[in-house]
């Protein structure tokens, strides 16, 4: 099992960083090399280091992290939407998107730190990245709190990482999608249309990121449709400000202010708790109703005041946690659900891990065992799936894929 996970992890490896799956997605996406990184370090924890600061090196002068680093080897039209949509390049020459994903990179820093700190004190890893890492995170507390609540706000479906999530479906209907003629997907090529999402979705989508680019990706002035507070978001920035404050620590800095903003934003987050479960809020409409797994992941913050009763809603039939095969990306008895199509049922493995990592937090030992022992059977029998059927765990979306691979090696570690 452990040679079989790294096998896709060093197949998928192209000497600085790591493609989440050489059909699908060949180029360097943001929450995935930080996932990555997180199962790379048992492997080498050089390359995991790599992994980060690589992607580092595609950060914006506004302290963004973009959600793709292309690859100038790979074909430009290989993946849609590639280079020549976004037209962003960084003062370092990278060609990036102009969106973001979840800040889950303070976290896969430190837990890369610590698989081998003498190592990584010798090559000076924590001083290069902790003001990169600070960068980032003052991006998303200054210029993406849209409501000016405290929260971080997405501006686009591609920013929370779950594409086409049921939270996500009032917001983008009212968004006019641009013509089908207008661009082609590549996705289709390599994965089954019935596990992605739909060709209205992605004229959506397309219209979204083109809105964002024709405004310089401008935070200030561009009119977002599209712009909501996610919980999972906001939820692993306040784990990775609890990173930071680790990291803070270790270079005999003051972690104060970050275990402020922690406490600060878990406040704000409280106010997204309704019915045992946290809930996206839209921030030009009106309030979410969906359940999604996004609202469970809050569970990885440290003190949560509602795990008890977050912990109860995963055990519910909405959830089922221990009954369903890891843990679904949709309430199962929501109106919305389809148990093979991406974001709208299927189980995956990161949204697992970090499910797995709460509950270890908690002290709920048999749960934590009883997902881990999933995911490891399952990574195994589905050929590291992107996705699998919560019901019977077949396999969804892409095979050797980078994070399941990632994942199941770190909690076989
Ligand atoms: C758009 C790479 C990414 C993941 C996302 C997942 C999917 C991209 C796509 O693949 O999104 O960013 O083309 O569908 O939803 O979480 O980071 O693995």
């Amino acid at each position: 099992m452990r040679q079989a996970a790294e096998k896709v992890l060093l197949g998928n490896w192209t000497g600085h960083s790591t493609v989440p799956s050489r059909s699908l997605y060949p180029h360097q996406w943001s929450w995935d090399s930080a996932f990555i990184a997180i199962g790379l370090r048992h492997l080498s924890p050089r390359r995991a280091q790599v992994e980060l600061e690589s992607l580092l090196g595609s950060q914006w002068s506004d302290g963004r992290i973009p959600h793709i680093s292309f690859s100038p080897a790979v074909a430009r039209d290989a993946y849609f939407p590639g280079p020549d949509f976004w037209q962003a390049t960084t003062t370092g020459g990278v060609e990036t998107s102009g969106i973001i994903q979840p800040p889950v990179h303070a976290l896969a820093a430190w837990l890369t730190h610590q698989a081998d700190e003498q190592e990584s004190v010798r090559r000076g890893f924590l001083p290069r990245v902790y003001p990169k890492l600070v960068a980032w995170h003052t991006y998303l507390r200054t210029r993406r709190d849209l409501g000016g609540r405290g929260l971080v706000a997405i501006v686009h479906p591609w920013e929370s990482g779950m594409d086409n999530s049921p939270a996500w479906d009032a917001a983008l209907a009212r968004v006019t999608p641009a013509p089908l003629d207008s661009f082609t997907r590549r996705d289709t090529d390599h994965a089954s249309p019935g596990d992605r999402p739909t060709d209205l979705d992605y004229g959506r989508y397309v219209q979204l990121a083109a809105t964002y680019r024709d405004h310089a990706y401008d935070d200030a002035t561009t009119p977002f449709q599209f712009a909501l507070e996610d919980p999972a978001f906001n939820a692993l920035l306040i784990a990775s400000e609890h990173a930071l404050a680790d990291i803070a620590e270790a270079l005999d800095l003051d972690p104060a202010h970050h275990l402020k903003a922690a406490d600060e934003l878990t406040a704000a987050l409280g106010e997204l708790f309704a019915d045992g479960l946290f809930h996206a809020r839209d921030l030009r409409g009106t309030p979410v109703t969906a359940g999604t797994i996004s609202g469970l992941i809050p569970l990885i913050v440290p003190g949560l005041p509602q795990a008890a009763e977050l912990l109860t809603t995963a055990r519910g039939d909405r959830f089922g946690l221990g009954r369903v095969h890891l843990v679904p990306s949709y309430d199962l008895t929501g109106p919305a659900f389809e148990r093979g199509r991406y974001w709208r049922g299927p189980s995956w493995f990161n949204t697992a891990w970090l499910i797995h990592r709460g509950l270890t937090t908690l002290g709920e030992q048999q749960h934590a065992d009883q997902l881990r022992d999933d995911v490891l059977k399952l990574a195994e029998s589905t050929d590291f799936a992107e996705y699998v059927d919560p019901y019977d765990g077949s396999p969804r979306g892409a095979q050797t894929f980078s994070w399941t691979a990632a994942v199941a090696l770190d909690l076989l570690s």
